[in-house]
This record gives C-alpha cells, sequence and structure tokens, in this order.
C-alpha cells in the first residue's frame, strides 16, 4: 500500500491531494493513510500535512528506497522484489544466494555501499556509500551457455541508452561491458552464470553505475581511466530516477530479445559501440590478437579482422587500451 501511495503522491509532483481522495482511490481508511504516512516518514520522507488540503510529498530520502522505485517502474519483472541493504562485501554473493533459493527472475539486489565489490578476473570495483549504484540483478533467460555474453551486449545497450537520454553525455560502449565517455569509464557490467548441462539456471547480472562519485572518491592510480557521470557533467542525478530508466529499457530489450533474437540487439550495440573499426589488441586466453573490430557475430562474439584478412570470432578478451578511443 505504501508503494501506491507514494506513486499517487509523486504522480502529482508536490501538489495537495486530500486524504479523502488518497483513501478512494486506495480504497482504505483515512487513518489507514495516516499510518502509511507515518510509516514514510520514519523512513525519511517529507510531507506537509494541512488539515484542509490534504498531503503533498516534498522530498525523498536521500537513499535508496524499495518502495519508491517500485512506485515508478513500468516493468512486469524486472526489479518487482528488491532487496536494499546498507553494505555488503557484494550484492553479487547475495544475489547468487537468492536465486539458488529459487528467488523470481527480475529480483533486484541493491546495496548502498560495497566493501569487496568485483570486476571480472578479480579486479576490485570502487564502490563508496551512497555515492553509485551497486546492484544485481536475477535474471533466468531461456539460453544455452554459450550464448549468455549476449546478455552482456543487451545489458551494456540498455545501459548506455537508459544513461544517455538521463544525462545527455556522449556514452559509448566498449567492448565486452564497458561504458565510457571521453575514453574513461563510468559504468561496468559483470554477467555470472550458473548453468546445468549447458542450459542456464540463472544469471546474475552486476552492474555498477558511478554515478555522483567525486575525484577523491577514486584511489589515484584510477583517475585516468574512471569518471562520474558528475564528474563529466557537472552535475548531480537522482540515483532513483536512473534505476527505474535502465529497468524500463532493459525489460523491454530483454523481451525484444526473446521474441526475436539477438539480431536487433546486435543493431544497437554496434550504433553505440567506440570499439569497432579502430586498431585493437585483445589479450584473449589463447594469446594476443591485433585487428581491427568489425562488428558482432550472431553469438555476441566480436568479429575481428586480422592483418591476413582473416575474420576471427573472439570471445573473451581484455581489449587494448588503443582501441577505447582516448
Ligand atoms: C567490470 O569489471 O567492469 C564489472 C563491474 C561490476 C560492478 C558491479 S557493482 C554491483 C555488482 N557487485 C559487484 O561486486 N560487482 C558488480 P572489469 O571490466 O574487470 O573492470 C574493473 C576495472 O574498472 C577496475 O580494475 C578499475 O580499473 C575500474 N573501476 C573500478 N571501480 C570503478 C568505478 N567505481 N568506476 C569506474 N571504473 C571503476
Amino acid at each position: 500500500m505504501s508503494e501506491r501511495l507514494l506513486r499517487l503522491l509523486s504522480e502529482r509532483q508536490g501538489e495537495y491531494v486530500s486524504g479523502e481522495a488518497i483513501s478512494k482511490q486506495l480504497q482504505v481508511s483515512r487513518t489507514a493513510v495516516w499510518k502509511q504516512i507515518r510509516k514514510l516518514q520514519e523512513k525519511g520522507y517529507r510531507f506537509e500535512a494541512s488539515p484542509r488540503l490534504g498531503y503533498r510529498l516534498l522530498e525523498a530520502p536521500a537513499h535508496l528506497e524499495p518502495e519508491e522505485i517500485m512506485s515508478k517502474l513500468s516493468t512486469k519483472r524486472l526489479g518487482r522484489r528488491i532487496e536494499r541493504l546498507e553494505a555488503v562485501p557484494s550484492t553479487q554473493d547475495i544475489a547468487h544466494q537468492l536465486a539458488a533459493e529459487g528467488a523470481p527472475e527480475g529480483t533486484l539486489v541493491l546495496a548502498e555501499q560495497q566493501l569487496k565489490g568485483r570486476g571480472r578476473m578479480g579486479r576490485g570495483w570502487v564502490s563508496p556509500r551512497g555515492k553509485g549504484i551497486w546492484m544485481s540483478l536475477v535474471l533466468r533467460p531461456r539460453l544455452a551457455l554459450p550464448f549468455a555474453p549476449q546478455l552482456t551486449l543487451l545489458t551494456a545497450v540498455a545501459l548506455c541508452r537508459s544513461l544517455r537520454r538521463m544525462s545527455g553525455a556522449e556514452i559509448g560502449i566498449k567492448w565486452p561491458n564497458d561504458l565510457l565517455i571521453d575514453g574513461k569509464k563510468i559504468s561496468g557490467i559483470l554477467l555470472e552464470s550458473t548453468a546445468e548441462e549447458e542450459r542456464i539456471r540463472y544469471v546474475i547480472a552486476g552492474i555498477g553505475i558511478s554515478v555522483n562519485l567525486e575525484a577523491d572518491d577514486y584511489p589515484d592510480e584510477l583517475l585516468q581511466r574512471a569518471v562520474s557521470l558528475r564528474m563529466a557533467t557537472g552535475r548531480s542525478y537522482d540515483r532513483t530516477a536512473l534505476i527505474v530508466e535502465f529497468l524500463d529499457e532493459l525489460e523491454q530489450l530483454y523481451d525484444l530479445f526473446a521474441q526475436e533474437g539477438f539480431a536487433p540487439i546486435r543493431s544497437l550495440w554496434e550504433a553505440l559501440s567506440v570499439s569497432l573499426h579502430r586498431p585493437a589488441t585483445l589479450t584473449t586466453p589463447q594469446g594476443v590478437l591485433t585487428g581491427v573490430p568489425v562488428g558482432l557475430a550472431e553469438s555476441g562474439a566480436l568479429l575481428v579482422r586480422l592483418g591476413d584478412g582473416e575474420v576471427r570470432a573472439v570471445f573473451s578478451a581484455e581489449m587494448g587500451a588503443s582501441s577505447s578511443g582516448r
């Protein structure tokens, strides 16, 4: 009920809504409305209450609130269950645990701070309190394990499109999982899959977005390579609005992917990529390659034209800095 109440009051954007109108619309007593208002106040919402005019929402709390996110989402599945935590080692571990216990697709784990946020291949992810979006999403796609990389690319497209819309910044995708502004990283994706006999049981999509971090939130050596939306654009952002925009976009693309396969996602990815048509060095588990990335294969692998003209599909690699557009 608090979710519906919040939706009602935030749709009216700071205008008064009478207690009577609320109780009619939500079909509860006026005392029940008052009790919910009190509950939300305890969570950090600020309202103005007037005996004559009713209630209006003045301010949402600075921390992330599941009810507020859910009240703004248009999704059917993604983000319909949200676990919000203060400080955790990594949201990935919690999402794995919930998924193993049967949590439905779309379950989202959010933390204000991560003490051991992780990237790929044992790298770390800087996750200071209240400054960014550190979240893990449970997905249960009907997909064979070799196609899991397609989901990283799909998530990158959804992130890139939603963050571009919200910030107006020129954000590009560096293969496979980085979002960059002017060659510096603002967001990264970590996909971890659990499979049985080549079929995916579930995927945990970890997403880190450096939203309102300032230079001194980063260790010095990272400042060359990392930036936040705030540092890049000079203003701070409402994290709730970014999460909502992203989940709405992701669900649309995820449904499109289920209906039409990878082809439409591939075109969107190629249009947003900063990794194509520039010489690059790729460090793969099988050795180092140099060539020019020319597009994506149906599987999600990167197609790289080598010096002798052969086009090779690369499934997993680190891409050298020469291709990042810096
Ligand atoms: C990634 O790894 O880009 C995946 C990052 C995923 C983070 C999310 S947060 C929620 C969930 N829970 C977790 O524990 N993880 C996920 P990779 O491609 O390996 O990039 C890691 C590199 O990004 C580091 O070595 C740094 O260079 C850079 N980096 C670290 N923290 C950063 C930050 N806050 N903003 C931008 N760049 C950062």
